[in-house]
C-alpha cells in the first residue's frame, strides 16, 4: 500500500503499548477505589482548564520562579466525579490562620506552595492538589494530589477569604482565583497613586476593551507582606466590590466564573497597563493627550448594556 513507507516517530511506535498499559492501570484504580466516573482527576475538565491557565500564564511571562498561584472552588458535580480517587486517609487538619465560614466544607483545587507554574502541565498531581475546608472554615486538609509531599500555595489563606468575598458578591457564580506577577501592572504601581479610582481610570481611558472587561473598576492594595492574614483581609475587603485587585510592587489577583473569564481579565488588565506604560514612555513619561473621554466610557456601557461604576467617572 502507499502507506508502506510512511514514517512514524519512536513515540508513535511506543504509544500503542502505552495506551494498553494505561487502560489496565485505569481499570485497576477504578476497581480498587470503586470509581463511578472512571475519569481520573487529571482528566477531569476542571483540572484540564486549570492546568491550561497555569501554562498560559507561564507563556505570558507572568510567573518567574515560583511566582503566582491559583485556586478553583469545586462544584458538587466535580466533587462527585473525583471523590473515588481521593486518598483513603487525608492529611491531618492544618489551621488556615483565619476563618472563612462562608467557605465551610468547600473543596479547592490549588497550586503547590513553592511550585513553578512552568511545571504544572508536566506533573499535575505533584504540582496541584485538592484541599478540603473544615466545618468551621478555619482549617484545611489534603484529599488528593501534592504527591511526594507538598501543600497548597503560601497565599491559600488569601484565596479562601477572597473566594468567600467573591462568592457572596456573585451569588456563588465566582469559582476561579488567579494571582500573577505581570510586569506592567507592577511597574504602574511604582508611579500611580495607590488607589482604585486612579488605577481604574488610567486603564479604562487607555484601551476601549478595559471598561467592558472590568466595568466595576479594579482595587489596589498598598504594599504588604505576602502570604499572611493581613494581606488576605485587605484584599478580600476590596474584592467584595472588584473582580480584580492590584498588589502594589507585587502583582495582580483576578477572579471569575470560569478559567476563560479569569485568565481573560488578567490578560486585559495587563494589556491595558502595557498600553498605558508605553503611551507615557512615548510621551516622555508624562500624561498623554489622547484618551477615551468619560462620555465615551458611558456610551460603551449604554451601547453594550452593562453598568459602569459611576463613582470612577467624572460628571
Ligand atoms: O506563590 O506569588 O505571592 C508565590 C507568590 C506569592
Ligand atoms: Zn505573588
Amino acid at each position: 500500500s502507499y502507506n508502506r513507507w510512511k514514517s512514524i516517530t519512536i513515540e508513535e511506535g511506543l504509544m500503542g503499548f502505552f495506551d494498553d498499559a494505561q487502560e489496565m492501570l485505569d481499570k485497576g484504580v477504578s476497581m480498587a477505589k470503586g470509581a463511578v466516573s472512571g475519569v481520573a482527576v487529571e482528566q477531569q475538565g476542571f483540572v484540564k482548564g486549570f492546568v491550561r491557565l497555569c501554562n498560559d500564564g507561564w507563556d505570558q511571562g507572568w510567573h518567574e520562579r515560583n511566582g503566582g498561584n491559583a485556586t478553583y472552588r469545586l462544584t458538587p458535580e466535580d466533587l462527585s466525579s473525583c471523590r473515588s480517587y481521593f486518598y483513603d486517609t487525608p492529611s491531618s487538619w492544618v489551621p488556615l490562620g483565619l476563618a472563612a465560614p462562608g467557605m465551610r466544607c468547600s473543596f479547592f483545587l490549588a497550586t503547590r506552595a513553592g511550585g513553578f507554574m512552568r511545571n504544572v502541565a508536566l506533573d499535575p498531581d505533584a504540582s496541584l492538589g485538592i484541599v478540603e475546608l473544615n466545618a468551621e472554615g478555619d482549617a484545611w486538609r489534603i484529599v488528593w494530589g501534592f504527591k511526594n509531599g507538598g501543600m497548597p500555595t503560601s497565599e491559600f489563606a488569601s484565596h479562601v477569604l477572597i473566594h468567600e468575598a467573591r462568592a457572596a458578591a456573585t451569588e456563588g457564580a465566582s469559582r476561579v482565583l488567579y494571582h500573577a506577577h505581570p510586569v506592567n501592572v507592577v511597574a504602574l504601581s511604582a508611579v500611580l497613586p495607590l488607589e482604585a479610582r486612579t488605577f481604574t481610570r488610567a486603564l479604562w481611558k487607555a484601551m476601549t476593551e478595559s471598561v467592558i472587561a472590568f466595568p466595576e473598576g479594579i482595587g489596589v492594595v498598598p504594599w504588604m507582606v505576602p502570604g499572611g492574614p493581613d494581606i488576605a483581609r485587605a484584599t478580600a475587603d476590596l474584592m467584595d466590590a472588584y473582580a480584580a485587585c492590584v498588589w502594589a510592587q507585587h502583582g495582580l489577583f483576578c477572579s471569575g466564573v470560569d478559567f476563560d473569564a479569569t485568565f481573560g481579565l488578567m490578560h486585559t488588565v495587563e494589556k491595558a497597563a502595557d498600553i498605558y506604560v508605553r503611551a507615557r514612555l512615548l510621551n516622555g513619561g508624562g500624561d498623554f493627550p489622547n484618551t477615551i473621554p468619560d462620555a465615551g466610557l458611558r456610551a460603551i456601557a449604554a451601547m453594550y448594556g452593562f453598568t459602569v461604576n459611576e463613582a470612577f467617572l467624572e460628571v
